[in-house]
């Protein structure tokens, strides 16, 4: 059959433009993610304003990663764009870097606006001395199969309980960094990372040892910075 793509071997990341003919932009892109952050520029952004609401535990392995599906009614809103919080999922190591290092681990928590628009908000995972006990909660049970999802009717929890205080973050245009790679994606980026135990790493890795893109060039886009 078709090679699914995956990140490493045949349906890896140079391959995957040549894995289907929507995932052109994988390829020839000029705004693709993630990216180094080396050089930034200081502006006064909008702060941002999470909404979030409890939610009702889903996990579903998609086979490449963890994804956190979210029942609707959280938001984040940036100035005057609202988006709604639609999953989140992770990510070994970080795909963003920070001057050239990468984190253990990213959340990337998927927003849409009304006029379909993505903005994906990363939190870099590091790895402290305790579990998180949101982790806990979320990889209670994880699928070991894939595809599977599960819903625990009785476990709630506030997905805003992954973020850091500090909500201070980079922003720039870019891309989902799996295929079909599509452009529009607003990027922001919590400077702040947070910590999960040695454990709680391990237990991702087991079954998603490596599933981060390679960096890709920044061409001309400009990293900004809220200082
Ligand atoms: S990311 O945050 O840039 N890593 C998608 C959303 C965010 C990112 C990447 C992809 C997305 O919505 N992709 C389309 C849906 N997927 C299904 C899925 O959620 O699991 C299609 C697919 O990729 O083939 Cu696997
Ligand atoms: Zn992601």
């Amino acid at each position: 059959g078709p090679v699914h793509w995956s990140y490493e071997g045949a349906g890896g990341p140079e391959n995957w433009a040549g894995l289907d003919a929507a995932n052109g932009l994988c390829a020839s892109g000029r705004q693709q993610s993630p990216i180094d952050i080396r050089t930034t520029y200081s502006m006064a952004l909008d702060p941002l304003q999470f909404d979030y609401k409890p939610t009702k535990l889903n996990v579903l392995n998609n086979g490449h990663t963890i994804q956190h599906n979210i029942e609707p009614g959280s938001w984040l809103q940036v100035g005057n764009d609202r988006y709604q919080l639609l999953q989140f999922h992770f990510h070994t190591p970080s795909e963003e870097a920070v001057g050239g290092k990468r984190y253990p681990m990213v959340a990337h928590l998927v927003h849409k606006n009304d006029a379909g628009q993505l903005a994906v908000v990363a939190v870099f995972l590091t790895q402290g001395t305790v579990d998180n006990p949101l982790f806990n909660q979320l990889w209670a049970r994880l699928p070991d199969e894939h595809p599977m999802s599960l819903t625990f009717e009785d476990q709630k929890y506030n997905p805003a309980t992954i973020l850091p205080r500090d909500l201070r973050y980079w922003t720039l245009m870019g891309s989902l960094t799996t295929p079909p790679c599509s452009e529009g994606v607003r990027w922001l980026i919590l400077k702040t990372p947070v910590a999960i135990s040695k454990k709680q790493l391990a237990q991702f890795r087991k079954e998603f040892s490596m599933n981060a893109r390679p960096i890709q060039p920044l061409n001309e886009r400009a990293i900004l910075d809220a200082q």
